[in-house]
This record gives structure tokens, sequence and C-alpha cells, in this order.
């Protein structure tokens, strides 16, 4: 049986776990890059092979962005997937307010375009929609299939209505199409303006003297973090399964941001109160204060996550005190 992936937002931090997952089982896999001005390959630089050098590599990419609907139709007629991935998102909340019409345009039409030429350029396809679990927003936790979205950023009401078109795809034309509601999930390759991924790197530059301070937001939002190498699984799983569905993806147990930064300075015996400061800029409109999952409809299809939140937290340590360490080695060269 031929196993052709197409994933859109292969660059991001997930697309770069997924592709790694499905070469593993042997797929040909396809991603989406955009151009841009200098790199943004570096996720998947360590899986890619040139094939004029490897005929017979099994990862290609393509330039498509999902606000240009011809681009994504030329790419379903030269791939002719098995399976569609959609991971491409302006994915930054904060982001979302400073630019809502291009969120929207990213977040909830490329979803729309993505599943029309799903429609009308493939058959027997599944896909699989990248929800978000700030679709629930201000909804109270447990979050899960029954709770009723609550979003509170223009992210957010994107996501939710890339998830009511999934739906309506599925009911309409009878596609295999699945959301899958993951929770925050993080990694040594998460975004850098992320809150954790901020702090970790920020801390291990502090430890190493390359800078004195941290500014961060609201101390006190709540997530439900876990390991985006799990979270691909639970992706890939989806489309699996005998039948269509959509499925929340947690670990069941929340932490405050407070409670992440402390545990980062404890680990490299940093002081908060001397190096982190509040700044108001990183405050948000509107605020998504608690996210905690209620996992059961993940456990059901058998997946559950394999990495602690401590382990995490320790991943991300050690890969940014190697980038620092490169990182002062180089500066105290030039001096
Ligand atoms: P990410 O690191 O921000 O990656 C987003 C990907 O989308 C990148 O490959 C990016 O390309 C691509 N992209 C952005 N705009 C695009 C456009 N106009 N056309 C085509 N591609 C575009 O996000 P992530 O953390 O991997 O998350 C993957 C998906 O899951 C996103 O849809 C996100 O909203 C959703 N999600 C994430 C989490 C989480 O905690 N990580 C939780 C729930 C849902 P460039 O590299 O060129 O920017
Ligand atoms: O790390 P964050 O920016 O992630 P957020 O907003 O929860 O969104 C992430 O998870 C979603 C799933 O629920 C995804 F859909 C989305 O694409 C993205 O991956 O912020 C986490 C919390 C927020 O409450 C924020 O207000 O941390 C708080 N925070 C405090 N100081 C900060 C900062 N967030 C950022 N980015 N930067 C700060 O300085």
């Amino acid at each position: 049986m031929r196993k052709v992936a197409l994933i859109f937002g292969i660059t991001g931090q997930d697309g770069s776990y997924l592709a790694e997952l499905l070469l593993d089982k042997s797929y040909e896999v396809h991603g989406t890059i955009r151009r841009s001005s200098s790199f943004n390959t570096g996720r998947i630089d360590h899986l890619y092979q040139d094939p004029h050098e490897f005929p017979d590599t099994r990862l290609h990419l393509h330039f498509c962005d999902v606000t240009d609907g011809a681009s994504i139709r030329n790419v379903f007629d030269a791939v002719n997937p098995t399976e569609v991935y959609n991971l491409a998102a302006q994915s930054h909340v904060r982001v979302s307010f400073d630019q809502p019409e291009y969120t929207a345009d990213v977040v909830a039409l490329g979803a729309m375009r993505v599943l029309e030429a799903l429609r009308c350029h493939a058959d027997n396809v599944r896909y699989y929609q990248a929800s978000s679990s700030e679709m629930f927003g201000s909804a109270p936790p447990p979050q899960g299939l029954d709770t009723p979205f609550h979003p509170r950023s223009p992210y957010a009401c994107a996501k939710v209505f890339a998830f009511h078109q999934t739906i309506n795809y599925r009911e309409a034309y009878g596609l295999f199409a699945c959301n899958g509601i993951l929770f925050n999930h993080e990694s040594a390759r998460r975004g850098e303006t992320f809150v954790t991924k901020k702090i970790t790197r920020a801390a291990t530059r502090i430890q190493l003297g390359l800078q004195k301070k941290l500014f961060l937001g609201n101390l006190k939002a709540k997530r439900d973090w876990g390991h985006a190498r799990d979270y691909v699984k639970a992706m890939w799983m989806m489309l699996q399964q005998d039948e269509p569905k959509d499925y929340v993806v947690a670990t069941g147990e929340t932490r405050s941001v407070q409670d992440f930064l402390d545990l980062v300075f404890a680990k490299l015996d940093l002081s908060v109160p001397e190096h982190v400061e509040i700044n108001p800029r990183y405050f948000r409109p509107t605020e998504v204060a608690v996210l905690c999952g209620d996992p059961s409809s993940s456990h059901a299809m058998g997946w559950k996550p394999e990495t602690s939140f401590e382990q995490l937290v320790e991943e991300m340590v050690n890969d940014d005190l190697i980038t620092a360490e490169n990182e002062k080695l180089i500066r105290d060269r030039r001096l």
C-alpha cells in the first residue's frame, strides 16, 4: 500500500517531529515550505538530502503557502498523498492580536483551502487538522470533547472555524477528516518566543553571563504541557483508526508559568527575583487562565504521553545550555 504523507508546516516544531516519525515508518514524506529571505528549514536540515546526490530520498519539499489556493492544488496534483497533515499556522497567540486578519487568513481560510483542494483534487485521503486547546479559552477545566468552546484570541477564533470546517467536510463529503485538539506541547525545537523556550533560553544565557534579565508577562496562567515528540504520534494514530473522529491530546496535569520558571531557575541555581521582571507588553488583551485537558478520547485509541514534565524541562534546559555554551565560545573568540 502507498504511504505518502503531505505535511503543511513541516518546518515548524511539530512538522519536524512528524516528518521524523513518518520517515521511520517508511513513508514517502512531502512537506511545504515558504519562500523566505533567510533559511527557515533549520528544524528539518538533519532529515533533508539533496535529490541530486540522493535520488532515493524519501523527503521532498515544495514551495506552497496556505494563503495561496493555487499552490495548494498544485502540490496535491504533484504529490497525490494518502495522508495530509495540516499544521500550517501563524501559531503565536499574542501576535494574533497584532495581526488578526492575517492570522485568520492562514489559520481559518488556510485550513478551508486545504480541505477544498483535498475534496476536489484527491481520492481516499486521510486528513489531520491541528486544532488547539486555545479554542476552550475561558471554559473551566478539565476540558474535553464535550466542553463548549469560548475562544479568547483571534488565533483561537480562527482555530474554531477550522475545527468546524473539518467536521463539516467529514459530514458533507464523507472525508476521513480528524481534529486533534492538542494542549500545549513543547521541546528543544519550540519557537523562541513561546514562554517555555523563552525561559529556558534566557536562564541558560544568564547562567553563562550572556544576558542579565528576563522580561515576562502573566506568570499566573496555567498550562497542560506535554512533549511534541509524543504528541505527533497521536496525530499519526488518529489517521490509522477505522473511523474519522476528533480527539483531545493532553497530559491531564496543569502547572503555572511561575512553576515552570521556578523549576528552571532552581535547576540552574539562579534567583528569580534577581533576574526576572514583569513587562506589561507581554500581557494579552484577553488571557486563557487555566488549561488542563481530559485526554480520555486519545487514551481510548491507545495513546499515552511518554515524557514526564520534569524530563521535558530537563531536555529543554540541557539543549539550551549547549546552545548558550556555543554562543559564549563564539563571543569569547571574537573578543
Ligand atoms: P510552529 O512551530 O509555529 O509551526 C508552524 C508551521 O506553519 C511552520 O512550518 C510555518 O512555516 C508554517 N506556516 C506558517 N504560515 C504559513 C502559511 N501561510 N502557509 C504555509 N505554512 C505556514 O507551530 P507548531 O508548534 O509546530 O504547531 C503546529 C500546529 O499545531 C499549528 O497549527 C499550531 O497552531 C497547532 N497547535 C500547536 C500547539 C503547540 O503547543 N505547539 C498546540 C495546539 C495546536 P515557517 O517555518 O516558514 O514559519
Ligand atoms: O507559550 P505561550 O505563548 O503559549 P499559548 O499562548 O498557550 O499558545 C500555545 O499553545 C496553544 C495550545 O493551547 C497553541 F495552540 C498555540 O499555537 C501555542 O503553541 O504562552 C503560554 C502562557 C500564556 O498564558 C502567556 O500569557 O504564558 C504566558 N506568558 C507569560 N509571559 C507568556 C510570557 N507567553 C509568552 N509567549 N511570552 C511571555 O513573555
